[in-house]
């Protein structure tokens, strides 16, 4: 059975970490489908948006501790270069929204790689914990330039020192993802906010994925002028003129994605 499941419907590739009597913790083989699918996200026109989620009563309890590749005294160097790097590098490349779907604990690498998703809703039993200080590490798959990002630099900074796991709601006070929904909603409310993605004008999506990420380290001016860029390019896609269409003829826009 693979590590990870991928299906496709319409414009939604859903993706689902499928090792739940491990919580879907990662592994080698894991890591790589993860990227895979990421990878073939990017390439695939018909696909707009990713649902990401986990298989059972955990969204992902990060690294596989049980991994002989990953025991103490082992190069771990190696490991995040070959398993986790590519999968966030892959994450926040992809042009197309990434909605994740965090349907039960998060842990170390799996809470980073909640918050590599560009929308993040998750579960009122759903939990996020920056494990990796429990067993002498520090936060991986992006954290550190993640976890300041979304929570401010003091509250980034304990969560990274103390590992204390932290609510769905908690997160969600402190801003740093996008909703929390009772347990019953959340299929509901995802399944929704992924068919809203899947028909929205998806290169304007992707554009904004970049500008901010990247608006993020630069000046004002760099802004600008990267803005400018992007909204060139934009300009001439057959969903900005559908959008300006359906505007004046007061309709709902059909995005075709590109
Ligand atoms: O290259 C490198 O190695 C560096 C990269 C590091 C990236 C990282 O992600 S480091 C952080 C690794 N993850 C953790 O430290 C989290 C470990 N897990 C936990 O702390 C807890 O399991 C949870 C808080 C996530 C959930 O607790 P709970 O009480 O709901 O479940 P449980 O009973 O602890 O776990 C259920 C089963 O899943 C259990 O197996 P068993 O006893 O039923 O056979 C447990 O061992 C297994 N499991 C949970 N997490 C992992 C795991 N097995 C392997 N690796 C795990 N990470």
């Amino acid at each position: 059975m693979s590590a990870v499941q991928v299906a496709r419907d319409a414009g939604i590739l859903r993706v689902t970490l499928n090792r739940p009597e491990k919580l879907n913790a990662i592994d080698a083989a894991l890591a790589g489908e993860l990227r895979a699918a990421f990878e073939q996200a990017a390439g695939e026109a018909n696909v707009r948006v990713v649902l990401l989620t986990g298989a059972g009563r955990a969204f992902c309890a990060g690294q596989d501790l049980a991994d002989p590749g990953v025991a103490p005294g082992s190069d771990l160097g190696a490991t995040i270069e070959r398993c986790y790097n590519p999968v966030v590098r892959a994450m926040r490349a992809l042009p197309k929204p990434i909605l994740a779907r965090v349907n039960g604990v998060a842990a170390g690498a799996g809470a980073n790689l909640a918050f590599a998703a560009d929308i993040v809703v998750a579960a009122r039993s759903a939990s996020f914990i920056e494990s990796f200080s429990r067993i002498g590490l520090l936060p991986d798959s992006g954290g550190t330039w993640m976890l300041p990002r979304l929570f401010g630099r003091a509250r980034a900074v304990a969560l990274a020192m103390l590992g204390e796991r932290i609510s769905a709601e908690q997160a969600h006070a402190w801003g740093a993802i996008w909703s929390v929904v009772d347990d019953a909603e959340l299929d509901e409310t995802c399944e929704m906010l992924a068919r809203t993605l899947a028909q929205a004008p998806t290169a304007a999506l992707g554009a904004i994925k970049t500008a901010i990420d990247a608006g993020a380290g630069s000046t004002l001016e760099a802004a600008l002028e990267r803005e400018c860029g992007l909204q060139r390019v934009l300009g001439a896609t057959g969903d900005y003129r559908e959008g300006v269409e359906a505007f004046a003829a007061k309709r709902a826009p059909q995005f075709q994605g590109r």
